[in-house]
C-alpha cells in the first residue's frame, strides 16, 4: 500500500505543475479529493486492510491528503495573481525576477556637469556655440591672423576654406560678447576637434569648458583665485595648481595651469611625460584686439578667460591612464563611474 501512496503523491505533483488555469485545477481537485477521487479510493482500501497495518496506512493517507490540499491551494493563489495582473498563465510570481539594466550618465557628462555647477556657484552662467565654426570665429576674431604661425598649434578638419570643426571653445567668447554688453561672466562647455597625433593624453575629439569674465577692473589676481578655488572644489582642499607662462594669441599675458600628477605625485612618469605635472587648462587676460573685434572698449573693461580640458580633469580625478577609453563605449569601463 505504501508504494502506491508515494506513487500517487508524485503523480499529483507532476499533474499540478502542468495546471495552467483554474478549470484544470478544479478538475484535478475532483480527481484527487472528490467523492469518487483517488483519496476516497485509498480510504476504501484502508477499510479492507489488515488491522495491524491500518494505523500506519491511515497516517500515510492523511499525509497525502494534506499534500494535495496544500498544493491545490498554493496553485490557486498563484493562478489568481496571474489573472489579476494579466500575466500569462503558468507565470510563477514567487520566482526571483530579472534585474533590469540600469543606464547611467557617461563619465564625461557627469564631470562636465559637476564642473559647471562649481562655476554656477561662483556666479557664472552657461552659454553655448556651434561645433561647426567659421575661420573668423575660431581664429581671426581671436587674434590669429591668416597664415600666422600661431595657427600651427591648433590644426583641424576643414569643411572648406572658411568652415571648419572648432578647435576650442574660445569662439563662444566672441559670439557671446558680440551679442551681450559687459559685464559678462559665462562658462561655455562643448566638444572640440583637432587634427592631432592621438596618444594616451591627446584625442582628436574632446571636451573643453571655456570661462570668460569681463568687467571694469578684472585682474589676473581674480583669474588665479577663481581657478584655485575651482581646483580645490573639484579635486579637494589640498589640490596643487601651478601656473606657467604661455602664449595664446587671444590673451595677454597668458598661462597654462597644471595639477600635480595623480599617478606619480610629482616624481615623473609615463602619464605626465616625466614632468610630475599634468596640464589642465590654458588661461589669460583677454587681448585688447579681441575686445576690439567684438566692439568692446579695452580702455573701459578688462577680463580673464580660460579653457579647461574635461577629459584631463576626469583622468586626474579617477586615475584614468588613457584618454581613448572615453570614446570606446566599453560598458566595462563606463559602468565603473
Ligand atoms: C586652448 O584650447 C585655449 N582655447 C584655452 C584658452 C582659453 C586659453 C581661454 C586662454 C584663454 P589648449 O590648446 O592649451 O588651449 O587646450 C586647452 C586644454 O584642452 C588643455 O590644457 C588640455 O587640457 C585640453 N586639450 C588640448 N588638446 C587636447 C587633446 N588633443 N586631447 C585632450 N585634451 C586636450
Amino acid at each position: 500500500m505504501q508504494p502506491e501512496i508515494e506513487h500517487l503523491a508524485s503523480r499529483f505533483r507532476e499533474e499540478l505543475a502542468g495546471v495552467a488555469d483554474e478549470r484544470a485545477l478544479e478538475e484535478l481537485r475532483i480527481r484527487y479529493l472528490g467523492r469518487k477521487g483517488a483519496l476516497a479510493g485509498l480510504f476504501q482500501d484502508l477499510g479492507k486492510a489488515a488491522a495491524a497495518e491500518r494505523p500506519a496506512m491511515g497516517k500515510a493517507i492523511h499525509a497525502l491528503e494534506q499534500v494535495v490540499a496544500e498544493g491545490l491551494a498554493a496553485r490557486k493563489t498563484a493562478l489568481s495573481a496571474c489573472a489579476e495582473e494579466r500575466l500569462p498563465a503558468g507565470f510563477d510570481p514567487s520566482l526571483p525576477g530579472r534585474r533590469p539594466w540600469r543606464g547611467r550618465r557617461h563619465i564625461l557628462s557627469a564631470v562636465l556637469e559637476e564642473i559647471i555647477d562649481i562655476f554656477r556657484g561662483m556666479g557664472f552662467s552657461v552659454a553655448e556655440g556651434p561645433e561647426v565654426e567659421t575661420d573668423y570665429y575660431n581664429f581671426q576674431a581671436l587674434n590669429f591672423p591668416a597664415n600666422h604661425p600661431s595657427r600651427d598649434s591648433q590644426d583641424t578638419f576643414y569643411v572648406d576654406d572658411e568652415v571648419l570643426l572648432r578647435t576650442h571653445t574660445s569662439p563662444v567668447q566672441v559670439r557671446y560678447m558680440e551679442t551681450h554688453p559687459a559685464p559678462v561672466r559665462i562658462v561655455a562647455p562643448g566638444r572640440v576637434y583637432r587634427n592631432e597625433a592621438v596618444d594616451a593624453s591627446h584625442a582628436a575629439e574632446f571636451f573643453q569648458l571655456e570661462g570668460l569674465y569681463v568687467d571694469a577692473g578684472v585682474t589676473i589676481g581674480d583669474l588665479k583665485t577663481t581657478l584655485r578655488q575651482f581646483a580645490r572644489e573639484f579635486f579637494g582642499p589640498r589640490a596643487e595648481l601651478r601656473f606657467r607662462p604661455h602664449f595664446f594669441p587671444f590673451t595677454e599675458p597668458s598661462a597654462e595651469a597644471d595639477v600635480l600628477c595623480f599617478n606619480c605625485g610629482g616624481e615623473g612618469c609615463r602619464i605626465c611625460g616625466g614632468t610630475g605635472w599634468i596640464e589642465l587648462l590654458g588661461a589669460g587676460m583677454v587681448h585688447p584686439n579681441v575686445f576690439r573685434a567684438v566692439g568692446y572698449d579695452p580702455e573701459r573693461v578688462t577680463g580673464f578667460a580660460f579653457g579647461i580640458g574635461i577629459e584631463r580633469m576626469a583622468m586626474q580625478r579617477y586615475g584614468i591612464e588613457d584618454i581613448r577609453l572615453f570614446l570606446e563605449n566599453d560598458v566595462r569601463f563606463l559602468s565603473q563611474f
